[in-house]
């Protein structure tokens, strides 16, 4: 089919259903253009809580249709494609949050939303690459921290905070393939354009950035730079509103490795044939739901760092 008949009949099927079309920034082009609204995880989930409609169709992973049902239990939550999961969220279950946090009585367990929903339940606060810093801060002086998934996002809040944390061993196979060479490379190819990379990237090539931004962080920082180029270290999805949002500047993925399998399995063909069946959805158990909301609540009272 066409895409532009496709995106007719997406549009109609949305209006039939009451039905609104959330997208992930490392959404693909298409999927993004036709969404009704574009964001990070937790931009998404307070947007699918916040909608009067009956139907979320949430492009992005599991663990963030997971998170929007948490956040809004009654509404229909489907993931056109229920295999585009998060490497890096399966990276910890919940029976082993569960041991390390039983070898740490008293430690206060912060969870990055990309996380299962059983994971979140056995969390105290969630936090996102938009908030990390700001999340640790809350916590009091002198409690011990343990943080899960992302080792690269821990030692980055580490760093931010000069707080002393315990990581999980986890991280995104899709930012952790970004190395210095990379970097050293993109900028001898463009001379004096600021690195911007996201916090999941390795301590080194953080070390290296001239700015470190979750996905909304990037588009902020990016549209009031005065640069005229930019090198982008993070999912190639980011691209297409950056560019969009900026005609005049240009932006250069700092490595062609920077794609997530998961994020592109998406299609506009996908989004049309879970609109007609209403499949699959996502739920999540009613005792899990009740634990992982109280998580994602203390992260959702959190102001942004960036
Ligand atoms: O929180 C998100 O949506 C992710 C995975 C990235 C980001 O920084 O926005
Ligand atoms: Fe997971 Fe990385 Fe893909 Fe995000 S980019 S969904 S963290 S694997």
């Amino acid at each position: 089919m066409e895409q532009d008949t496709l995106k007719a009949d997406i549009r109609r099927l949305l209006a039939e259903r009451n039905a609104v079309l959330l997208a992930h920034n490392y959404q693909r082009d298409e999927i993004q253009e036709i969404a009704d609204i574009t964001g990070d995880s937790l931009a998404l989930s307070q947007e699918a809580a916040a909608s009067a409609a009956d139907v979320i169709v949430f492009c992005g992973v599991h663990f963030m249709a997971e998170s929007a049902y948490i956040l809004a239990p009654r509404k229909t939550v489907l993931l056109p494609r229920i295999d585009a999961g998060c490497p890096m969220a399966d990276m910890v279950t919940a029976d082993q949050l569960r041991a390390w946090r039983a070898e740490h009585p008293g430690a206060v367990v912060v969870t990055y939303v990309n996380s299962s929903a059983d994971v979140k339940a056995e969390s105290d606060i969630c936090c996102t690459s938009g908030n990390v810093v700001n999340v640790v801060r809350s916590i009091p002086e002198g409690r011990e921290i343990l943080m899960v998934p992302d080792r690269n996002l821990a030692q980055y809040a580490a760093r931010m905070t000069a707080r002393k944390l315990s990581w999980w061993d986890g991280y995104c196979p899709t930012h952790e393939r970004l190395t210095p060479a990379d970097i050293d490379r993109a900028r001898a190819e463009h001379p004096g354009a600021p690195v911007v990379v996201h916090p999941e990237c390795r301590p080194e090539v953080v070390a290296m950035a001239d700015a470190v931004l979750s996905t909304a962080g990037m588009y902020s920082w990016c549209a009031k730079s005065t640069a005229a180029e930019f090198i982008i270290g993070t999912e190639m999805g980011i691209l297409y509103k950056l560019r969009r949002e900026n005609p005049g500047k240009a932006f250069h993925l700092a490595s062609r490795g920077l794609i997530c399998p998961n994020m592109k399995l998406t299609t506009l063909e996908d989004v049309r044939e879970s609109l007609v069946t209403l499949t699959p959805s996502v739920t999540v158990p009613a005792d899990i739901l009740e634990k992982a909301v109280s998580a994602l609540e203390a992260m959702i009272r959190i102001p942004r760092d960036n």
